[in-house]
């Protein structure tokens, strides 16, 4: 039985344990009012509203293969489906990639580790307040309005695979998230539905009650520039996998602004 007790403070987080895949670096969200979708995206993208959210912690980078190889040994974790890369045949198990984010891993796999780490999958609302920022911005991209490109993200025609988590700290969020545009798409925990935000709770919304497909966020390193807006929502099976598929988690916590 693994158990963490979760500390939050002003300008720290704490998880005792001491395990590696517990988070080792979070982002504060203090409660608040943020802008969510767009007017200038695909149709699942709007209305663009105002959400208010509760305060939480997200992790700072995406969960990587060294945090999730903790977990796997703890017996908390299945492995990934696979152990390869798209240009590595030693991927999930190589001491070289261990602060890349972990990919070939389901939804249940990520909803699991996250659960274990004393937190749980993002809202996609809170991914997208993390990525975008607190009102009144409206930016595209973590950054701002400027297109992507390699020193921001790793996107198509950069690596050609993932990157090591955080290597483009230009690339930061307003609450200085990092990767929220590309190296890997990210789970969510909300059900997809096309026209969710026409009807969804202007506070805290959990998206649809059931559905088929999962959300993924952010994009990835083969994604071009419109798959790495901050409210580019892409729907996938659960079950589904890839190599350029991960994910963060976030944790329920007091906030100070
Ligand atoms: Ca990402």
């Amino acid at each position: 039985m693994i158990c963490y007790r979760v500390v939050a403070a002003a300008a720290a987080f704490f998880v005792s344990g001491g395990s590696a895949f517990a988070a080792s670096e979070t982002v504060g969200v203090p409660a608040g009012e943020f802008l969510m979708g767009s007017e200038h995206g695909a149709a699942d993208e709007a209305p663009q509203r105002a959400v208010a959210l509760s305060a939480f912690r997200l992790d700072r980078f995406e969960v990587t293969n060294g945090r999730y190889r903790e977990c796997v040994a703890a017996g908390a974790c299945t492995p990934p489906v696979l152990g390869v890369s798209r240009t590595r045949a030693s991927y999930f198990a190589a001491p070289e990639f261990a602060d890349h984010p972990v990919i070939y891993v389901s939804w249940p796999q990520a909803d699991a580790f996250c659960r274990s780490a004393g937190g749980r999958l993002p809202t996609e609302a809170e991914w997208e307040k993390a990525a975008r920022g607190a009102s009144p911005s409206r930016s595209e991209y973590p950054w701002g309005d400027t297109p992507p490109d390699c020193a921001h993200a790793n996107l198509a025609g950069c690596v050609g695979d993932t990157d090591a988590v955080g290597a483009r700290p230009l690339g930061q969020s307003p609450f200085a998230a990092l990767d929220m545009a590309g190296n890997v798409w990210e789970w969510v925990a909300d059900w997809y539905a096309a026209a969710y935000y026409q009807t969804a709770p202007a506070t805290d919304p959990t998206g649809p009650g059931a559905g088929t497909l999962k959300v993924m966020r952010g994009g990835c390193w083969e994604s071009t520039a419109s798959n790495l807006r901050v409210s580019c929502r892409r729907p996938e099976l659960p079950k589904a996998w890839a190599d350029n598929i991960g994910f963060r988690c976030a944790y329920d916590a007091e906030v100070t602004p």
